[in-house]
């Protein structure tokens, strides 16, 4: 399987995440894609190649204009005002309050983004912007006639939602690769996104639509970060009812409990019959994974990767969280080499 990957990943390399109450050394850090295409490279999966150039224009495809025009100037406006940290909210537009755009940066900030954690550094936009490459090239080598591709992206997307970042994500990378797929002939996408965490962006930006399937395996909202989506009930509205599926779970979850919600959604990606499936591969349903409360084990990665292969689908795996560094890259490969083995 080839991988696309670019070392400009490494220009989102912010010194602080909130976390606990403490400014921390993000979870979300570059070392984590340097574990992943380290084991690319030892495991042998296959040729390791850079992105090509699609531009600007499929974001904006995904993403509210005004939203990805902030991302681009945030830093910049942010430093403008003489703050010594990295640039996060301190106040947000909350329940009854005006949803109108501030023109100060610490409105802007409140307005876009959905979470705390995620502070906006130098280089943030650069490295957000080549992920998106990354997927969009990823989705391209499907269309060249692949079966499968890895898109190592970093930072992140699923949380990435039409006008809002956090969660580690700026722009929802699977969701760009899956407009592009649908934007050169494919008629229906299924997005299954195994990463712990509700992928709510993706659910947002699909929600009224019915020629994309989503479907999360995640931990249950009311225990796990994002919190306020992801719900059982959450099934899509508009003309995308019943195109949204959620199997929250709680804590603890083993992988006999977690493979019994895989091969309902197997099913039901089946029954939607798509043209290709997005994997948003997620590596932080890991036992050891610091912030997340899934038990699966390294060897089960192995097994979901050939249960996903039954499918047979042409099948772009797009790289979400895992933040158990030293294990990140034998967990991601083998979901991958998992998936080649039973193709
Ligand atoms: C892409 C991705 O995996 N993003 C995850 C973002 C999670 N950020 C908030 C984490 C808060 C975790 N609190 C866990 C407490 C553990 N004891
Ligand atoms: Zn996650």
């Amino acid at each position: 399987m080839e991988t696309i990957f670019t070392e400009r990943h490494t220009f989102r390399n912010s010194k602080t995440e909130l976390y606990g109450g403490e400014l921390v050394e993000p979870f979300e850090r570059p070392s984590r894609a340097q574990y992943i295409i380290d084991r690319v490279r030892n495991a042998g999966l296959g040729p390791v190649s850079e992105p090509d150039e699609f531009g600007i224009e499929p974001i904006y495809a995904i993403h509210d204009k005004g939203f990805i025009d902030f991302l681009q100037v945030a830093w910049t406006d942010w430093q403008s005002e003489g703050f010594k940290g990295e640039a996060m909210p301190t106040v947000w537009p909350a329940r009854r309050m005006t949803q109108r755009i501030p023109t100060h940066i610490e409105g802007r900030l409140g307005y876009y983004a959905l979470a705390v954690e995620t502070t906006i550094s130098d280089g943030t936009w650069e490295a957000a912007y080549a992920s998106a490459q990354v997927a969009l090239t990823g989705a391209q080598r499907l269309n060249e006639g692949a079966s499968a591709v890895f898109s190592l992206c970093r930072p992140p997307g699923h949380h990435a939602a039409i006008d809002m970042y956090g969660g580690y994500c700026f722009i929802n990378n699977a969701a760009v690769a899956a407009q592009h797929l649908l934007d050169t002939g494919r008629k229906r996408i299924a997005i299954l996104d195994v990463d712990f965490h509700h992928g709510n962006g993706t659910q947002d930006i699909f929600d009224t639509r019915d020629d994309v399937l989503f479907i999360s395996l995640h931990g249950d909202p009311m225990d796990a970060f994002p919190h306020f989506l992801g719900h059982a009930d959450e099934t899509g509205n508009g003309a995308g009812k019943g195109y949204t599926v959620n199997y929250p779970m709680p804590p603890d979850t083993n992988f006999p409990t977690w493979r019994a919600a895989l091969i309902k959604a197997l099913a039901q990606i089946a029954e939607y019959a798509p043209d290709a499936l997005i994997v948003s591969l997620g590596v932080d349903t890991f036992e050891t994974d610091p912030i997340s409360f899934f038990k699966l084990k390294s060897d089960d990665f192995t097994t979901y990767g050939a249960d996903i292969a039954t499918l047979n689908l042409p099948t772009l795996f797009v790289m979400e969280g895992g933040y158990d560094i030293a294990e990140i890259g034998v967990n991601t490969v083998n979901v991958l080499q998992g998936f080649e083995s039973a193709s």
